[in-house]
């Protein structure tokens, strides 16, 4: 049963006091599902972990952070909340915005936002600002904004949200009882990859686990500041939760990836849209594209021959982070498969689209 929360639950590694009003909505406690099916696929080795993080209580594992983001904004006296995002972060914030009692504001790129997670921001009375702008610029913005005015900022660039994101990595130990050899990780904005490391290296630090992972994570080709080195001006990617040109938290990404010895790489709008649909149709989990980044760098890095020289007699444990639920974006799942036949209405017609 999941009555706590985050907070409550690993409040021990967390940055509060008595003081502290729990601001929660029972995020966390995750699944964390075995995908033979994808193992026997990549015909690996090793046991393949989904940590599904679309079961938070806004659909992604932002909820993690926006617990104890608003937790201490509340604790700060703060009135209200404000994030530039590409869907997630504001439907997360305008949530717990609720829970606290005080306003959201959220910015966002007009066009490039998955439906689902308009609507929720929407339907908890946030304040939604459209601009003609990418998130980069959005960010931008919320920053000089919430520097100048009494307003929370929550986006991942406010250390409570990292605090709070890598309980992730205290959940997969503490399911699994060790941690894994590999963490596949979607890369947007970079705070998720920053934040998970962090929670490793403190489980390891307080003698829960013996060994750290190498951190894997994965851009969209066609957003991929960190792997080329370069900003991206115009990020473009069908993934649009990873649609960021200049991750805020690039260099700590970079970190991460160099101390764990992990690697980030890329991986195109076709090759996530295809373990997309490997994920719903032979696993049966149903992720939003972005969350696929994950799979479908596992994916590469298997069949670039990573592994070759890395299977010993013991079977490798990955985890692979689904960092948002498949529902967030039906528009998206619509368009990658065929519409259903309409047929006139008897038994026959439907038992021959059955197949009897
Ligand atoms: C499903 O909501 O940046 O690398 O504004 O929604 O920590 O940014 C979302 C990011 C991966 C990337 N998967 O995580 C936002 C936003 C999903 C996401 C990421 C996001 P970070």
């Amino acid at each position: 049963m999941n009555i706590k929360g985050v907070i409550e639950r690993y409040k021990e590694y967390l940055p509060v006091t008595e003081k502290t009003p729990i601001i929660t909505l029972c995020e966390g406690n995750t699944p964390l599902v075995r995908a033979v099916e994808l193992e026997k696929m990549l015909n690996l080795n090793a046991e393949v972990y989904l940590k599904f993080e679309g079961q938070n209580p806004t659909g992604s594992f932002k909820d993690r952070g926006m617990t104890l983001a608003v937790s201490k904004a509340k604790e700060e006296g703060m009135q209200a909340v404000m994030c530039a995002s590409t869907g997630n972060t504001s439907a997360s914030a305008s949530a717990y915005a609720v829970r606290a009692g005080m306003k959201s504001f959220v910015v966002i790129p007009e066009g490039n936002i998955a439906l689902g997670k308009l609507a929720q921001a929407l339907i908890h009375g946030a304040t939604v600002i459209a601009i003609n702008g990418n998130f980069d610029v959005a960010l931008k913005l919320v920053r000089e904004i919430t520097d100048e005015y009494p307003v929370a900022l929550v986006n991942s660039i406010n250390p409570y949200r990292i605090e709070g994101q890598k309980t992730g990595s205290f959940e997969i130990c503490d399911d699994l009882g060790f941690a894994p050899d590999y963490h596949f990780i979607p890369v947007g904005n970079a705070g998720n990859i920053t934040a998970y490391w962090k929670g490793y290296k403190e489980y390891k630090e307080a003698g829960k686990i013996n060994n750290l992972p190498k951190m894997m994570g994965f851009q969209a080709a066609g957003a991929c500041p960190i792997v080329e080195g370069r900003v991206f001006e115009h990020p473009e990617t069908i993934a649009t939760a990873i649609r960021i040109g200049n991750p805020a938290s690039w260099k700590m990404a970079e970190a991460a990836r160099d101390e764990s010895g992990g690697l980030i790489d890329k991986v195109t709008d076709d090759e996530i849209i295809e373990s997309y649909k490997i994920l719903a149709k032979n696993v049966g989990v149903f992720c939003e594209p972005a969350s696929a980044a994950s799979v479908a760098g596992l994916i590469k890095t298997v069949k670039s021959g990573y592994f070759n020289d890395k299977q010993a007699d013991i079977k490798l444990k990955i985890v692979c982070i689904l960092t948002g639920h498949g529902l967030k974006d039906p528009d998206r799942a619509i368009k990658c498969v065929s519409s259903p036949e309409t047929v006139e209405a008897n038994k026959e017609n439907i038992l021959k689209l059955m197949g009897y």
